[in-house]
């Protein structure tokens, strides 16, 4: 995630990972002060082992490198794409118009923003029938990787058990929390 994140700003990078020779899932934001949000997304597909590229694509600043991406990600390998933008957040929108891939919608809070990521959580959420994006609360990048993670899972079974096991490992945290608090 750090080589990733390093060169974030300037191209396409991939992160490690196992499932298969390229990055499964595509994850951009509009700008790198969307990185410490979108981080957590990253960090959770190297916990389950799914390689991920991280970058840059701004809806508004590289409309043509958001449409050269979207165009293109399924023909390079990715599976899922999970997209971060804040204020007037039109990148997963459109990106999920000219990908037939799924998309991931993160509205992010930027710093100091004045409408506490709503603004961009409407804009992503209130998507026109027949170009879905699948929106996760304000700033839940991990949510995200999960949701990804999980959409792969659905075609491989591998990493269909390695959710099961977080989900079960969730439990047990939760269940020895509650123990702890009856005791
Ligand atoms: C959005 O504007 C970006 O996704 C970011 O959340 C926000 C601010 O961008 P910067 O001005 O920090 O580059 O397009």
């Amino acid at each position: 995630i750090e080589a990733a994140t390093s060169r974030v700003a300037t191209e396409l990078t991939q992160a490690g990972g196992s499932s298969g020779d390229g990055p499964a899932v595509g994850i951009i934001m509009g700008s790198d002060s969307d990185l410490p949000t979108m981080k957590a997304a990253a960090e959770v597909l190297e916990e389950f082992g799914v390689a991920c590229e991280v970058t840059v694509v701004s809806a508004h600043r590289t409309p043509e490198r958001m449409f050269e991406y979207a165009r293109s990600a399924h023909k390079r390998g990715i599976r899922a794409i999970i997209a971060g933008a804040g204020g007037a957040a039109h990148l997963p929108g459109m990106v999920a118009a000219m990908t037939p891939l799924p998309v991931i919608g993160v509205p992010v809070k930027p710093a100091g923003a004045h409408l506490d990521g709503v603004d961009a959580l409407l804009s992503i959420v209130q998507m026109p029938r027949g170009v879905p994006v699948a929106t996760v609360a304000v700033g839940n990048a991990a949510n995200a990787g999960l949701l990804a993670v999980r959409i792969l899972a659905s075609a491989e079974p591998a990493l269909l058990q390695r959710m099961l096991a977080y989900q079960e490992g969730m439990t047990q945290t939760v269940l020895g929390k509650a123990e702890r608090l009856e005791a």
